[in-house]
């Protein structure tokens, strides 16, 4: 009944469910909810875990002692509610400090305070037992080019993350590290704005394997890039360390919607994707209420994430066991095994017997592969007519 259990591996931000709604042209439009409180209702609608920034627990500059009771109040709840927290991240991005950069500030000495608060962050989110760390360059980016920096703003950002990688190790914390991209917002050009960007940048740490790649729905919606493509490409290269979950409009500003409210079909096809792949990792919901809602629009937004997750998922299996799209995706597939072991493992000799080859260029060309009548049976499927 599209009922969600831990099994399942949903997870929230704490700064997701607790959005109060503020935005560039308005104040927040509910009350804040207290960690504890957040715990409670989203174990009860049965999510698995609860992600956070250091700031979203402990409020910037918060004394040691209110620290301590905020941080042992929230891991009350977590066990009390039967809850984990898999993964925590810093916020890089609110303080003005950060306004032109974090890692990959102009200023040295603001670089030096990102690396402070991060590793501090990294000490709260061990203690709550996160293994992986998120790095969201929010405001790691420009609006003016002129400043000279894009070169040296990878090499910043190169060395926080090899500092941050050894202080990991010598702590003993194991920490696998999720990098984020996004092209745009709150920067008018964020560095490492796709995926791809990340997961060529990744070779050029010292420790490439602690590595990985968080990419957002929204983030290559926004750019107009299938996500259900850049996800492929990350699994291929083993890097799907964690997932955030979400909706979006092409062209938008970052909306953050309740996944699958937007592009239901491209939502089919990554949880297809994630499903058939074997990614075992959380399912993170990075996104937020509408500023229309009131907290009960809050947990119907956490629960429709969750329910048309569980929907697609049970779609996807439909999908895989239906017959007529099976002959579909078969008659889509030619085979030719001659040809095939031709084509693969290259040697002089099938090199040249495939030079020597004559080709009907007619008959390929004419061949009708079928996708129309594949993408009609997927969208019956999806409308529930199958
Ligand atoms: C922020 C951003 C998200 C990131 C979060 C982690 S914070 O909400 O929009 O995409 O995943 O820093
Ligand atoms: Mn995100
Ligand atoms: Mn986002």
């Amino acid at each position: 009944d599209y009922t969600p259990t831990p099994a399942d591996k949903f997870t929230f931000g704490l700064w997701t469910v607790g959005n109060v709604g503020r935005d560039p042209f308005g104040e927040p439009t509910r009350q804040p909810m207290s960690a504890p409180y957040i715990a409670q209702k989203l174990a009860a609608l049965g999510a698995y875990g609860i992600n956070l920034h250091d700031n979203d627990l402990v409020p910037i500059g918060a004394s040691a002692a209110e620290r301590d009771r905020l941080v042992s109040d929230f891991r009350a709840a977590l066990s009390g509610h039967g809850l984990v927290v898999p993964m925590a991240t810093t916020n890089l991005f609110s303080d003005p400090a950060f306004k032109d950069g974090a890692f990959t500030s102009a200023d040295a000495r603001v670089r030096a305070y990102a690396l402070q608060k991060t590793m501090l962050s990294m000490d709260l989110g061990h203690e709550l037992g996160a293994t992986t760390y998120v790095f969201w360059g929010g405001r790691e980016g420009t609006e003016v080019d002129a400043s000279g920096k894009l070169l040296d703003a990878l090499a910043w950002f190169r060395d926080s993350l090899n500092f941050l990688a050894e202080y990991s190790q010598s702590q003993g914390y194991g920490y696998r590290f999720a990098l984020e991209p996004k092209p745009n917002e709150p920067r008018g050009d964020i560095f490492f704005p796709t995926a791809g960007s990340m997961l060529g940048f990744i070779p050029t740490l010292d420790q490439p394997d602690l590595f990985g790649v968080n990419p957002e729905f929204a983030h290559d919606t926004m750019a107009g890039l299938n996500f259900a493509h850049a996800v492929a490409q990350i699994i291929d290269a083993g890097k799907l360390f964690h997932i955030d979950l979400n909706d979006q409009k092409m062209g938008r500003f970052d909306q953050d919607l309740r996944f699958g409210a937007e592009n239901i079909k491209t939502a089919f096809m990554l949880v297809k994707l994630l499903e058939n792949s074997g990614y075992a990792g959380p399912k993170q919901f990075d996104a937020h209420a509408l500023r229309t809602e009131d907290e009960a629009g809050v947990w119907a937004f956490a629960r429709g994430c969750m329910r048309t997750y569980l929907i697609l998922k049970e779609k996807a299996r439909q999908f895989d066991e239906d017959s007529e799209i099976q002959a579909a995706l078969q008659a889509y597939r030619v085979q030719d095994s001659e040809l095939e072991t031709l084509s693969r493992g290259f040697t002089p000799e099938k090199a040249q017997a495939l030079k020597a080859r004559s080709v009907d260029r007619a008959m390929l060309g004419a061949r009708g592969p079928g996708l129309e009548q594949l993408d009609q049976l997927t969208i019956e499927l999806l409308l529930g007519v199958r």
